[in-house]
């Protein structure tokens, strides 16, 4: 018998070692568990500074028996919710600022950066979540499982203990990374929201996030007036109307008196707003403004919109936004989303920013990979984010990027920034365990709008990753070799391979329609509006592909300043990874490889395929690094992903095939699918 407890032992021991490697992601990138004994000397008691105080003695890395001073005193280097950091000290102007300087030393200690002094202030002044999530608990184009707001039954508004848990974890991992405001319900919003019954559920959540120095904002619906309210009409500027939005106001603000403002969709994809009435944006926000604005509420606007009349959808929302510059009252701030059309995996920047100059701006980025492979594919965005906000507009000379036109720098205004969520409630957050470095890379760009995605994924991945969270050592060499390094290389490279592989050299819209998942480069139908079906963005035929946005074409490139008008709209100047955005290309066209268009085509999206098969190399080498549940979450997601880019590459190729007339280079993979196939069948099922 003594003989058996031997093994007996051996496998109790390995299965409690699997077991204490086992990640489920639910920490993100909070893993820490150890902590040195430290003081933490602080004038003044509140939840706020209470909190802080707390995750510097949960988890500090310092001297042990070290001393930190939390010292809220004016200081002018410091400005909004920013701070000072020292080693023994965080000075701030509020509470919220040693909050935050208290994750940011923690982070420094954690990932093993040099603490000196140094001052943070954030980029922007509201850093905020856009979740889409429905009242009945489903999440438009969530891809991580329900709301975690929202229960299934749109009647049951009961909050569990389970609830406040997992709104208070959420509020702390926003509150690492900056993060100041979410709005909790979808931009199609229901009416129901304004309810009194809703607002009660609203006030609890509030109450969670408050101490994590989050803010709550409701999207609206704008015909509400009418649909909950009784009333006729929901025309913004009548008398009725008007007073039932100032009541529904001061009802909220009774409730949540630090509640932050509404977002509204309006006039866009079918939704009610003040064109419905003959009136326009302009009537529809002020008059929302004006409800809000004696408590210290805010209107954030979305320009997402387009109409079946203009010509291109991507001159829209200038066309229909730039004339009513000036024209907003104070507390209205228009939200533009990144690209003139949707959220594309590759877009140049909408024209709107910089241009309107006497009107507040604020940047809608996506974290929900909605076009960029849901929680399937491994796509760290944060490098997209930074070409996007390191883009010259030169509407105040050069150097004027969409990040100073919006942050202040360069007109003085209020600032914000918005991600649309990729939270539900998977255990892991995100769907997907790299998905949570967007969620992260949002915070921390929005916070810090000239951070570059290197310094992120980096953080990130020590964060996410560090084998050893119970004590204090260091990563090591070969860790920092084996692992670190490969890691965050494939991160870098991870958008550029899916722009390769769905759609390189500025072809854009040709998603399969209904979940923008898969290629649908054939898509349309009799009867839909034309700039809804694919053809139309990528206007193929025997000459060549691409839209023609110049002189000759819709001239959309002249919503943009000198020098971008002339080198976007001439051939010769236009960056390739633009081109087939704002040109017509001939399939023979010569390009900077020296190779024709459609071979160029052929090797950018053989090496989209290509790029994610090396992501499945790389993982699978780095085995021993991770715990075992997340190693095989990863590598089966990553295999998804190679066998989807192929579908892309395949469907792209031979449906395009048929206008260029002219064969795949011999030197790159095959085709392995039949294009009918491919068209008949969804991605899933490919
Ligand atoms: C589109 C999404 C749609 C959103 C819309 C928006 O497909 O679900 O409602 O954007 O941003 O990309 O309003």
């Amino acid at each position: 018998m003594p003989k058996m407890k031997y093994p007996v032992f051996l496998i109790i021991l390995s299965f409690s070692f699997l077991y204490i490697n086992a990640e489920d992601g639910h920490k993100l990138w909070l893993r820490n568990e150890y902590s040195n004994q430290v003081n933490v000397v602080v004038k003044k008691e509140s939840e706020i500074l209470d909190i802080a105080k707390q995750e510097l003695k949960n988890n500090w890395r310092g001297e042990n028996g070290a001393v930190i001073k939390l010292v809220l005193k004016k200081d002018k280097r410091i400005q909004d919710d920013g701070f000072i950091l020292n080693p023994d000290e965080i000075r701030a102007n509020t509470e919220l600022g040693i909050l935050y300087g208290a994750f940011e030393l923690l982070r420094k200690q954690q990932t093993q950066q040099k603490i000196e002094e140094k001052v943070f202030n954030p980029s922007y002044q509201l850093r905020l979540l856009n979740h889409w999530d429905n009242l009945n608990g489903s999440v438009e184009r969530g891809y991580a499982g329900s709301s975690i707001f929202w229960n299934k039954d749109e009647d049951d508004l009961t909050v569990t203990e389970k609830d406040i848990k997992l709104w208070s974890e959420y509020a702390r991992a926003n509150a690492s990374i900056g993060i100041n405001g979410t709005v909790i319900n979808n931009v199609n919003a229901s009416p129901r929201v304004l309810k009194k019954e809703s607002l009660e559920r609203i006030k609890v959540i509030a109450d969670v996030l408050r101490p994590y120095g989050i803010q709550v904002f409701l999207s609206i619906n704008f015909a509400s007036p009418a649909i909950i309210g009784g009333l006729e009409t929901s025309d913004p500027l009548n008398k009725n109307v008007i007073d039932w939005w100032k009541e529904k106001a001061k009802e909220i603000y009774k409730i949540i008196p630090d509640f932050g403002g509404f977002l509204v969709k309006a006039s866009s994809e079918g939704q009610p707003g003040p064109h419905d009435f003959g009136r326009s944006h302009v009537d529809g926000a002020n008059m929302l403004a004006g409800a809000v604005e004696p408590f210290g509420g805010i209107i954030m606007w979305r320009a997402f919109v387009y109409s079946a009349k203009e010509d291109d959808r991507a001159e829209q929302a200038y066309a229909e936004f730039f004339p009513f510059d000036g024209q907003f009252r104070d507390n209205v701030i228009i939200q533009v989303k990144n690209g003139p059309i949707d959220f594309m995996p590759r877009e140049p920047f909408s024209p709107l920013f910089g241009a309107m100059k006497k009107t507040p701006l604020m940047p809608e980025l996506q974290i929900t990979q909605e076009y960029l492979g849901h929680s399937i594919h491994l796509v760290f965005l944060s490098t997209m984010w930074e070409e996007f906000l390191n883009s010259d507009t030169y509407q105040e000379g050069e150097g004027s990027t969409v990040a100073k036109c919006t942050d202040g720098s360069i007109f003085e205004q209020k600032t914000a920034i918005a991600g649309v969520a990729n939270i539900g409630k998977d255990i892991n957050w995100c769907g997907h365990h790299f998905a949570q470095s967007n969620w992260y890379a949002f915070g921390r760009l929005a916070w810090d709008n000239q951070l570059t995605s290197e310094q992120i994924a980096d953080e990130w991945i020590k964060l996410t990753f560090n084998p050893d969270v119970k004590s204090k050592t260091s990563f090591s060499k070969d860790w920092k070799e084996n692992f670190l390094k490969p890691v965050k290389s494939m991160m870098l490279e991870s958008r550029e391979a899916a722009v390769n592989y769905m759609m390189p050299l500025g072809l854009h819209h040709i998603f399969q329609a209904h979940h923008h998942y898969g290629p649908g480069p054939w898509w349309e139908l009799p009867g839909v509006r034309k700039d809804w079906t694919n053809p139309y963005y990528h206007r193929a035929d025997s000459m060549g592909v691409g839209f023609n946005r110049t002189v000759t074409g819709t001239n959309a490139v002249a919503q943009y300043h000198e020098p971008l008008r002339s080198q976007f709209g001439d051939l010769k100047s236009c960056p390739e990874k633009y081109i087939l955005w704002f040109h017509h290309v001939p399939w023979d066209h010569k390009m900077k490889s020296g190779k024709i268009l459609w071979d160029e085509m052929c090797y950018r999206y053989d090496d989209g395929v290509s790029q994610v098969r090396q992501f499945q190399v790389i993982w699978d080498k780095i085995h021993p690094y991770v715990d075992a549940d997340r190693f095989e979450a990863v590598q089966r997601k990553l295999r998804d992903q190679a066998k989807n880019a192929q579908v892309w590459k395949d469907a792209c190729l031979l449906y395009f095939q048929t206008f260029s007339k002219k064969v795949i280079p011999f030197d790159i993979e095959r085709p392995i699918h039949n294009l009918d196939d491919l068209k008949k069948d969804d991605m899933d099922k490919a």
